[in-house]
């Protein structure tokens, strides 16, 4: 399914009226205040998100699994949903693949359809989280940081040859998620865990291109209960900086313990040219994949005020890879995504509003209150108008959801698709 330039037209036909109006309200009052809005707006026309591959269809928990119909059940229909996502919202220009779940039958293909349709190839995952068919060693007991040689081995080529194949789609950048860990005290030797991730992801690394990087991503618990070897930011760095300038820490919000304070973090990383990317979600209590935005989001629009500064302040660190880590099982996937990237951009327009230099020179002053005026002020803007511009400069739609509805979208799918289909997938 493609979406026609026709179809977006007849969208917004009905939404310009109140779009234009609410525009022009908002950006007099922007202006005024001092604002460069066309600025904003070519910021966020910009900003572009990968989906992962592995959120195109509904989630499942470990209690069960309920269809959302007509998912994607093709490496080629995946790229199609984001093709509609990325048509609609114009913020979904990116995929991240998983790996062996997303292995191209042909790269010359995908890629094609994937430049017709504007989608850059992002991060490529690793996955030695699960055992895969025919696999010689097992990881029930852990992957880079196994006791056994034989099975770092697997798990370092299993990274070795995902690097290659994203190489071959464009990819710069490979992302290590590890489940290793330990369930019971006294069941791992942390310290030996930790020198053999070490030691495999060095490996690693000595296998990556030199323009690409190595993501570094942490968690504190799950799939392991007691100890978990890259449990945060911390043990990241760490293992960044031991394999070298090309790696960098990413940072999945869904990964801390409750109340940690992530734009802290962030921040710091930046400071030390180390942040390497950024998996987008939401959460109550732990890795709940939620929605981007649909808990906490005052604490998404702190992280972006803390990404904005260091954009601008922190030139050692490079660019970041922005992408959303979500899946559930009681939304529409396709749903569930466009609103995670209207979330995303709302918390960056929010923090592309706060007035930096005041907000020096208040906390300079250490006037407390000023400073959290300052933000607030911010936060408390509906930026909406903003990023309906945004959207429809680059030829997207006014209202995204909206559209999706009104085209039925996922009745389209499961006419063509058929009802029953299974996307692969965490
Ligand atoms: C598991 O927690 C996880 O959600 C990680 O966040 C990874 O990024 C993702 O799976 C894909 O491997
Ligand atoms: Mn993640
Ligand atoms: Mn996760």
């Amino acid at each position: 399914m493609k979406l026609q330039k026709d179809q977006i037209l007849s969208c917004n036909k009905s939404e310009m009226e109140n779009h234009n109006e609410s525009f022009d309200f908002l950006s007099n009052k922007l202006n005024k205040q001092g604002h460069d809005v066309n600025n904003i707006l070519s910021r966020l026309a910009e900003f572009q998100v990968a989906i992962p591959s592995w959120a195109l269809g509904a989630g499942g928990t470990r209690f069960g699994r309920f269809s959302f119909f007509g998912e994607p059940s093709s490496l080629e229909q995946k790229i199609e949903d984001i093709g509609v996502i990325h048509s609609l919202t114009q913020t979904a220009g990116a995929v991240s693949l998983h790996i062996p779940w997303d292995i191209p039958s042909d790269y010359k293909a995908i890629k094609e359809q994937a430049d017709a349709l504007n989608i850059k190839f992002d991060a490529v995952n690793s996955n030695t989280f699960q055992d895969q068919k025919n696999a010689k060693e097992s990881y029930k007991y852990g992957s880079l940081s196994n006791t056994s040689k034989a099975v770092r081995e697997q798990a370092i080529q299993h990274n070795l040859d995902v690097i290659k194949i994203g190489d071959k789609l464009g990819s710069k950048a490979l992302t290590v998620w590890l489940a290793d860990g330990s369930c019971f005290p006294g069941q791992n030797n942390f310290q030996t865990a930790f020198q053999n991730t070490q030691d495999s992801l060095i490996d690693i690394y000595k296998g990556l291109p030199d323009d690409w990087k190595m993501l570094v991503e942490y968690k504190p618990y799950e799939p392991n209960f007691y100890s978990t070897v890259i449990q945060d930011w911390g043990a990241s760095l760490m293992l960044a900086n031991g394999c070298g300038d090309k790696a960098y820490t990413l940072v999945d919000l869904g990964h801390h313990l409750p109340n940690s304070n992530i734009e802290q973090i962030v921040s710091i990383l930046q400071l030390k040219g180390k942040l390497g990317g950024f998996h987008f979600n939401d959460s109550k209590y732990g890795d709940d994949d939620l929605t981007v935005g649909s808990i906490k989001p005052y604490a998404l629009f702190l992280i972006f005020n803390e990404l904005v500064y260091g954009m601008a302040n922190n030139p050692q660190n490079p660019d970041l890879a922005w992408m959303i880590d979500a899946s559930h099982n009681v939304k529409d996937p396709l749903e569930d995504l466009i609103q995670s990237l209207e979330a995303i951009q709302e918390a960056y327009a929010k923090a592309l509003l706060v007035n930096q230099s005041a907000l020096k020179a208040a906390q300079l002053d250490n006037d407390v209150v000023k400073c959290q005026e300052i933000l607030q002020g911010a936060y408390r803007t509906d930026v909406r108008p903003l990023l309906e511009k945004a959207r429809l400069a680059n030829g997207g739609v006014i209202n995204p959801i909206n559209a999706y509805r009104t085209l039925d979208i996922r009745g389209q799918l499961i006419k063509e698709r058929g009802k029953h289909t299974v996307a692969t997938g965490l």
